[in-house]
Formats: C-alpha cells, sequence, structure tokens
C-alpha cells in the first residue's frame, strides 16, 4: 500500500540517518574513534544503498497526495533522475567500510561524501518542511 511503502522509505532513510551520525559523530570528534564501530556503520550504509530505494517511490506516494511524504511530485516527472541520484549516493558508499578504517581523519572524507550525495537528491527531491 502507499502508506505501507512511504513508512518503509521512512525506516530506510532512519537506518541511514543512524549509521551517518555514527559516523559523523566519530568525525567532529564528538565521540571516539572505534574501527570496528565505524566500519561497521560504513558498511551498513553501503548495504543499504543495494536496496532498490526507488522501487519504493509508487505512483501516489508525493507531498501533497499521500500523507506524511516529503517527496516531491519531481520525483515521478523525472524518475531516470530520481535514480541517478540515488545511485550517486550508491557510489559515494562504495568501499566506505574500509575506507574509514585506520584513524578519526579517514572518517571525515567519507561523511563529506556521502553527505554531497544526500544533499544533492534532497535539493531536487525532498520537499523542505
Ligand atoms: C545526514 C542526514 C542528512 C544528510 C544531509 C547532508 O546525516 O541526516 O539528511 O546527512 O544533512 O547534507
Amino acid at each position: 500500500s502507499i502508506k505501507q511503502a512511504i513508512e518503509a522509505r521512512h525506516g530506510f532513510y532512519q537506518m541511514l540517518a543512524i549509521n551517518m551520525g555514527t559516523l559523523a559523530g566519530m568525525a567532529k570528534g564528538d565521540t571516539a574513534y572505534d574501527e570496528a564501530t565505524a566500519s561497521r556503520a560504513a558498511a551498513n550504509i553501503e548495504a543499504l544503498t543495494h536496496y532498490d530505494l526507488p522501487s519504493l517511490f509508487i505512483e501516489g506516494s508525493a507531498a501533497g497526495t499521500a500523507e506524511d511524504s516529503a517527496a516531491k511530485p519531481e520525483i515521478w516527472a523525472d524518475m531516470d533522475g530520481f535514480k541517478a541520484k540515488f545511485s550517486g549516493l550508491q557510489e559515494a558508499a562504495t568501499g566506505a567500510a574500509e575506507a574509514v578504517k585506520g584513524g578519526a581523519d579517514n572518517v571525515g572524507p567519507v561523511v563529506g561524501k556521502l553527505g554531497a550525495a544526500c544533499k544533492a537528491c534532497h535539493d531536487s527531491f525532498r520537499q523542505k518542511s
């Protein structure tokens, strides 16, 4: 159903955000660097980007049409562009679990790359609250 697809999207983004938060905390020095924790968070993000998220953006689930959706109608007007943004996140995540190993200084660049991919999609396709 539309409700289920929207809830699944939100769950997906929550999982992304939790793992991004783990990495961002270490990059900023708010939390102590721990290689295994960092690598596991990055591996989770890599794994998430192999889920076919765009398939959850079913017809009728845009903001303004469906409840609790922040998905701009532009997604359906440009599904290829939307999918390309998600591919951008997948590319940014590739190798992240290895890249964050070796010290806190290695986490920042990964967070920067991932965050830029998040933002690129939000700028075009997420309704501002
Ligand atoms: C995060 C998060 C986002 C992105 C975005 C990047 O950690 O929750 O939505 O990064 O802020 O610009």
